[in-house]
C-alpha cells in the first residue's frame, strides 16, 4: 500500500566528529553524558573507548555520529593524525572556570586544521557551566572567539546535563544541512552535464579511513570539499 520507494530508508549516514581540547576540560564527560547519560565526577573515566557511535534523528533522517575522545593524550600533546582523520565535525571544548584552556582553543585550531578539511564543522564548547562561582572567561569572550573564527558557540554542563544534547545536534545538523545542499547542486550539476559523475569531480563525505561510512544518494558518493 504506502509502497514508498525504499532509498528514502535505506540511506545511511555516518559522520566522523573529534572531541578536542586541553586536558580535564570535560571531553570524556560530555561524550558519556551524551552516549550514555552517565557523568564521571573522578577523572579517571577516560580508558579504553576510541570513539562511539550515536545514533541521532535529524530532519527524520537517522543520522550516526561517530564520535572520538582522546585517550588522554592531549596531554602530551600526542594526538595523532589519524586522531583528525576523516572529521567532518570537531568539538573544541575548554573550561569556563581555566582561562588557559579557552587561550588555547586557537593551538587546537591550528592542529585541527592541519590535519583536516578547513571545511570540517566545528562549535566552541564551554564546559562545566555549572560552576558560576568560579568562571573565569565570560560567555561574550567566549561567543567573540567563536564568531571571530566562524564556529558555533554553546556553553554546557556534563555535570547536570545542560546544553549537552544541543551542542552535539547542532555539529552534525549542520554537517547534514552542508551535505543536503550539495548533494542538491550536484543533482543540478549533473542535470547540466551528464559526464559529470564521469570527469573525476566526484566528492567525497569521509576520508580515507572511513571506508565503513557509506552514504549514497541518488546523485552517486557525497560531499564536503
Ligand atoms: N563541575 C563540572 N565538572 C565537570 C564537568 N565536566 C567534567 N567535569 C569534571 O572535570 C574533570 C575532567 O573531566 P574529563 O571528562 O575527564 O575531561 P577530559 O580530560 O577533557 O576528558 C572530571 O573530574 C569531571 O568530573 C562539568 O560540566 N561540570
Ligand atoms: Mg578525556
Amino acid at each position: 500500500m504506502g509502497a514508498s520507494s525504499e532509498d528514502e530508508q535505506t540511506e545511511d549516514y555516518l559522520f566522523k566528529v573529534v572531541l578536542i581540547g586541553d586536558s580535564a576540560v570535560g571531553k570524556s564527560n560530555l561524550l558519556s553524558r551524551f552516549a550514555r547519560n552517565e557523568f564521571y565526577p573522578s577523572s579517571k573515566s577516560t580508558i579504553g573507548v576510541e570513539f562511539q557511535t550515536q545514533k541521532m534523528e535529524i530532519n527524520g533522517k537517522e543520522i550516526k555520529a561517530q564520535i572520538w575522545d582522546t585517550a588522554g593524550q592531549e596531554r602530551f600533546k600526542a594526538i595523532t593524525s589519524a586522531y583528525y582523520r576523516g572529521a567532518v565535525g570537531a568539538l573544541v571544548v575548554y573550561d569556563i572556570t581555566r582561562q588557559q584552556t579557552f587561550e588555547n582553543v586557537s593551538k587546537w585550531l591550528d592542529e585541527l586544521h592541519t590535519h583536516s578539511d578547513m571545511n570540517v564543522v566545528t562549535i566552541l564548547v564551554g564546559n562545566k557551566s555549572d560552576l558560576k562561582d568560579a568562571r573565569e572567561v565570560s560567555t561574550a569572550d567566549g561567543k567573540a572567539l567563536a564568531e571571530a573564527q566562524g564556529m558555533f558557540f554553546i556553553e554546557t554542563s556534563a555535570l547536570d546535563s545542560s546544553n549537552v544534547v544541543e551542542a552535539f545536534q547542532t555539529v552534525v545538523r549542520e554537517i547534514y544541512n552542508i551535505l543536503s545542499r550539495k548533494v542538491m547542486q550536484s543533482q543540478e550539476l549533473k542535470k547540466q552535464d551528464p559526464d559529470w559523475i564521469g570527469n573525476g569531480k566526484t566528492v567525497v563525505l569521509q576520508g580515507e579511513d572511513m571506508g565503513e561510512a557509506k552514504e549514497e544518494p541518488k546523485s552517486g558518493k557525497c560531499c564536503t570539499s
